[in-house]
């Protein structure tokens, strides 16, 4: 069972965002900036390349009203989404996941952490 796997099962907590029959939004352990969350299937697939069309469309159902609520929820001024794909691409964790990664300008509010990717 992958570590995410055992989120969705509940075995290991985490803060649910949004979820249905397919797939699983919740806060990222270790944001990169604040409301830094993930979106991933319910099921375990490796790398992108070995999810079925079915789960890529339930996953692509979501993205639009996710990226939505991350911003009216965190006041960001633009979102980053990002899946690496593949050790080499640096993932870690190897179950599928998209990260929604809210951005903030240095004059906003409701900066926080910040990150510098893209690097260049
Ligand atoms: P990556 O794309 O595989 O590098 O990212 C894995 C992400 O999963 C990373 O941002 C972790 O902070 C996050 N994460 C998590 O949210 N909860 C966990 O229990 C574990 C990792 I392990």
């Amino acid at each position: 069972m992958s570590i995410f796997e055992k989120i969705v099962a509940g075995e290991i907590p985490c803060h649910r965002i949004y979820e249905d029959e397919h797939v699983l939004a919740f806060l990222d352990i270790g944001p990169l900036s604040r409301g830094h969350c993930l979106l991933i299937p319910k099921v375990c697939y490796v790398e992108l390349g070995e999810m079925p069309a079915e789960v890529g469309a339930a996953l692509g159902r979501v993205m639009p009203r996710l990226c939505s609520a991350v911003k009216a929820a965190t006041g960001c001024d633009g979102v980053n989404v990002l899946q690496n794909n593949g050790g080499a691409a640096g993932q870690v964790v190897m179950h599928v996941h998209f990260h929604f990664i809210p951005r903030y300008t240095a004059k906003s509010p409701h900066a926080g952490l910040e990150f510098n990717w893209p690097a260049g």
